[in-house]
């Protein structure tokens, strides 16, 4: 089976707790129905986006002793969905997962298993049987099946199971519109799944008696009369009365831009709340997710950079947004306590007019000056000054000197950044610097897992924001007088709030009205705002090359660097006194070049490696202890636009993929590569295994899903600039036609940087809030 890639993409990763589910949208919970071709009662759900039905029964609990390991099973998808799935553990990873699709008028089905967020592997042990209502009619594919050996599994992770007693769990589903690669194979390989959700399931119900199930386990239909046991609850809730404390400044969403806001307002003796809808991440802020190894100290996950390829294979992923479709952080400190930590300064070029930032905005440098200040760049991130595990950039370095490369210290000199190849940068995270001083205020105040769904607005004016804070009237924080409301809920959050505050496109806001929760809250439509929220979205496409060397070391591809641990000397070299490879993010050296473009228009081209490969295509053996992979990423100067918004689960996802769309941003790209492998021959005992020699790099661009080519820097979705409707935000941040409403966030970036961009995003937050305090009318 072959290997697909899928680093960069959220699958429907991790387990949810209900009140996630019962907060801010219309809660998904299964439902009892009747299948008509087959009189079996299931519980489930319709999904309605794409209209997808599943549904399960449970033979009756044991009296005594361990439960049934079966149940029955639908899955009714129209023709569109290519495939469908689940899990009922609601984890896609160390999990079973079964997954449906027509081919030829049959259903062929499958069951995998994952340790990673890379395609599953086929899990043999469950006995699957069709039942005879299976049918692939003109419109639709339907899979009735019995399911035996399937409530518990036992894969690489170990034992797992979901209980079938249980009355809050929360499976969950997945579709494609992208078939699989060889229908006829349930071994195939396939692309990640294109949307996702999870709903709230009483198992607990789900039960029907011996002799019914027995009768339509065997393909028996009818007479399945009341299920077991039929508990119902209701709850009421008080309504709290008295009134919330008004802000001067409410900003929603703690990533990088946000708490550098609220440093600054606070800094200026203004009143600000900051609603954060994620909890505690370093040890600092109060969190404690910790690797055993860390057991003792106050680290945590998000406080040891070595980590970070953990992030992507940990089951216990509560940090993302399980909202949105693609990567972005939930948590205190946003992205900018998940990410890959490397930081470049901006160069002038990246706030120039040309990449569409307006003419106020070109003279960053004291801005970027008072970032260095309070996050200064380090390029030897241990706390000895040395650099560990650098046989990538040794390899890395033989096969760009060739090619007139030559070594720089980047953050010394931004502008730099054509022909040279630089250490990995990193700097403490925002959260240990910025958000501190801010917290040490008085007048400044920090909100965990509060969401805000929505500004309270009247025409132009913005009073507050509901939340569903169940402790404060209608779950309102309000503002003072002249109060203003910031949002740095991230490209994703922001444009969502905005829709959910009927400001946007109408289709947007449409969906929006229809649904149960968000709809009402909408102002009415004489005053909804049209401004391109969504619109302009660009993210750097980014495709991977991966090498074997002999002097390479993968490091075991970070696979145990969180559980069991890295190797016990590099654990105890961090543990006393921060230093060694848990010191540093996973890349070892980033490099730039512009390139050419055949539109007359030059585009730079990114590059950084680290040991270890996401996945790899190739049908020759291999040696994975030495492999080791160059991400190329195109930035500065990409033409390529998409859009992102909402579905009706008002869950937050792009809708047309921004990377490659320009068709010079891909001979780009393609040249690029090209220019990357040219020297290879320099380097002797260098091999790229995917693409291997058998695939061109044309070839390898032209089949590479563009889905993967995520770098999850996305930017533009609420586009700063001088025109309403060409424009979201004004030059002050100000979102045009509103009084009072700001966003500060990376939503606002009109071009992606030449490198990783949350420095400049910070650079930009300084710049903005600057701007912010200097405009009339405020508190
Ligand atoms: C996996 C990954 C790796 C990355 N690696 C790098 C890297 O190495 N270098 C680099 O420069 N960039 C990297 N990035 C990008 C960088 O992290 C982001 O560009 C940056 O975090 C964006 O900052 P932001 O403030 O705009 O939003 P975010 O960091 O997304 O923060 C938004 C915050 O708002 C909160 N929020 C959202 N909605 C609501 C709501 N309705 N109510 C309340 N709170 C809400 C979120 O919980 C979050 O805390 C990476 C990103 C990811 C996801
Ligand atoms: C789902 O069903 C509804 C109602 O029948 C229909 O309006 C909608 O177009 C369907 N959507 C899809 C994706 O099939
Ligand atoms: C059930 O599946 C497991 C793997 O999960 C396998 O080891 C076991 O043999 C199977 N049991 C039966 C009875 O098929
Ligand atoms: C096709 O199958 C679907 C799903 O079972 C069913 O709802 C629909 O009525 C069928 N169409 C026809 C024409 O039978
Ligand atoms: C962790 O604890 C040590 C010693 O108690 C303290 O000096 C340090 O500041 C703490 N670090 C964080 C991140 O809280
Ligand atoms: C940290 O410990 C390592 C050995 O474990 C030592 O080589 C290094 O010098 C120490 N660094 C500092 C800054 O104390
Ligand atoms: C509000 O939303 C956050 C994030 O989903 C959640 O953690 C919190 O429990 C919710 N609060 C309430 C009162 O439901
Ligand atoms: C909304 O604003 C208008 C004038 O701008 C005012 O007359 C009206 O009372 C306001 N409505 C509410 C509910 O505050
Ligand atoms: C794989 O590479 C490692 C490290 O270079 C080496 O020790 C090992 O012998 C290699 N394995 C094979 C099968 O060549
Ligand atoms: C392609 O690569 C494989 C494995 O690295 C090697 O065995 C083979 O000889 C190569 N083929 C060509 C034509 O270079
Ligand atoms: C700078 C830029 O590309 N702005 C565009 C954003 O999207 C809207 C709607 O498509 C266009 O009108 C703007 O020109």
């Amino acid at each position: 089976m072959l290997l697909r890639l899928s680093l960069g993409l959220l699958p429907f990763v991790g387990r949810v707790v209900i009140t996630y589910l019962l907060d801010q949208r219309s809660p998904k919970v299964a439902a009892e129905f009747t299948d008509p071709d087959n009189g079996i009662t299931f519980w489930g759900l319709t999904d309605v986006v794409h209209n997808v039905t599943y549904g399960y029964v449970f033979p009756p609990l044991a009296t005594s002793g361990a439960n049934p390991t079966e149940y029955i099973g639908t899955i009714v998808a129209p023709l569109v969905n290519q495939w469908a799935g689940f899990a009922l553990s609601g984890s896609m990873i160390d999990s079973l997962l079964v997954a449906a699709w027509p081919n030829n008028g049959q259903i062929v089905f499958t069951t995998r298993y994952a340790t990673t967020n890379v395609l599953p592997d086929v899990y043999p042990g469950p006995v699957i049987t069709t039942l005879p209502s299976s049918h692939v009619n003109a419109t639709h594919w339907k899979w009735v099946f019995r399911c035996q050996n399937c409530t518990t599994w036992n894969g690489a992770a170990g034992p797992g199971s979901i209980d079938v007693s249980s009355s809050s769990a929360v499976p969950a589903w997945c579709v494609s519109t992208i078939a699989v690669d060889d229908p006829a194979d349930p071994g195939t390989s396939m692309v990640q799944h294109t949307d996702f959700g999870f709903y709230f399931f009483p198992f607990a119900e789900a039960h029907v008696t011996a002799a019914v199930y027995n009768n339509w386990a065997a393909g028996g239909t009818g007479g399945g009369g009341p299920p077991t046991s039929t508990t119902k609850t209701t709850t009421t809730t008080a309504m709290p009365t008295g009134t919330a404390t008004p802000y001067d400044y409410i900003i929603v969403g703690s990533g990088p831009g946000g708490i550098i806001t609220a440093d600054r307002l606070s800094q200026a003796g203004k009143s600000v709340l900051l609603v954060e809808r994620g909890g505690p991440s370093t040890g600092q802020t109060g969190g404690t997710y910790q690797a055993d190894w860390l057991k003792g100290t106050n680290l945590t996950k998000f406080d040891v950079p070595g980590l970070f390829e953990s992030m992507f294979t940990d089951p216990n992923d509560f940090w993302w947004c399980k909202d949105v479709t693609v990567f972005a952080g939930c948590l205190v400190g946003g992205g900018g306590s998940v990410n890959g930590a490397l930081y470049w300064l901006p160069s002038d070029n990246d706030f120039a007019l040309n990449t569409g930032w307006p003419s106020q905005w070109t003279n960053h440098q004291p801005y970027t000056a008072a970032l260095k200040a309070r996050l200064p760049p380090t390029d030897a991130p241990s706390t000895d000054g040395k650099r560990y595990l650098e046989q990538v950039s040794d390899v890395v370095t033989k096969l760009l000197t060739p090619q007139g490369y030559t070594s720089a210290t980047i953050n010394n000199s931004p502008n730099q950044k054509d022909h040279v190849y630089v250490h990995q940068w990193q700097t403490r995270w925002p959260v240990a610097t910025y958000l501190q001083t801010a917290l040490a205020r008085p007048n400044f105040k920090l909100k965990t897992f509060t969401t805000v769904m929505n500004v309270i607005r009247n025409g132009s004016t913005i009073t507050g924001v509901q939340t569903n804070d169940t402790t404060v009237p209608g779950g309102i924080y309000p503002l003072n007088p002249k109060g203003r409301v910031i949002l740095s809920a991230g490209s994703y959050g922001s444009a969502r709030i905005l829709f959910r505050s009927g400001i946007g496109p109408t289709d947007m806001i449409n969906l929006v009205k229809g649904d149960p929760i968000a709809g009402p809250l909408l102002p009415p439509q004489s005053q909804w705002i049209n401004l391109p929220v969504g619109f302009n979205v660009s993210d750097n496409p980014s495709i991977n090359l991966v090498f074997t060397h002999p002097s390479v070391n993968s490091y075991d591809n970070w696979a145990d660097v969180f559980t069991p641990g890295p190797p016990a000397a590099d654990s105890a070299q961090y543990l006393k006194n921060q230093s060694g490879i848990m010191a540093q993010a996973s890349p070892r050296i980033n490099f730039w070049s512009a390139l050419g473009a055949t539109d007359g228009v030059t585009r730079w081209m990114q590059g950084t490696a680290r040991p270890g490969a996401a996945s790899v295509t190739t049908s020759f053996p291999y040696n994975a202890t030495q492999m080791f992979t160059i991400t190329a990423y195109l930035s500065a100067g990409i033409k390529s636009r998409g859009r992102l918004g909402i579905n009706a689960a008002m869950n937050a996802m792009p809708l047309v993929n921004p990377w490659l769309v320009d068709p010079a941003d891909k001979s780009t790209l393609i040249q690029g590569l090209k220019n990357i492998v040219s020297t290879m021959s320099s380097v002797p005992g260098l091999t790229m295994i995917t693409p291997d020699n058998t695939t061109t790099i044309d070839a390898y661009v032209n089949s590479y899903d563009p889905a993967t080519m995520d770098s999850n820097h996305w930017v533009g979705s609420n586009i700063i600039g001088t025109v309403a409707g060409k424009a979201v935000v004004d030059p002050n941040t100000k979102v045009f036609n509103t009084d009072n409403l700001f966003v500060v966030d990376a939503s606002i970036v009109p071009s992606l940087p030449y490198g990783n961009p949350h420095g400049l995003i910070m650079s930009m937050a300084e710049q903005a809030s600057a701007k912010i305090l200097a405009l009339a009318g405020g508190p």
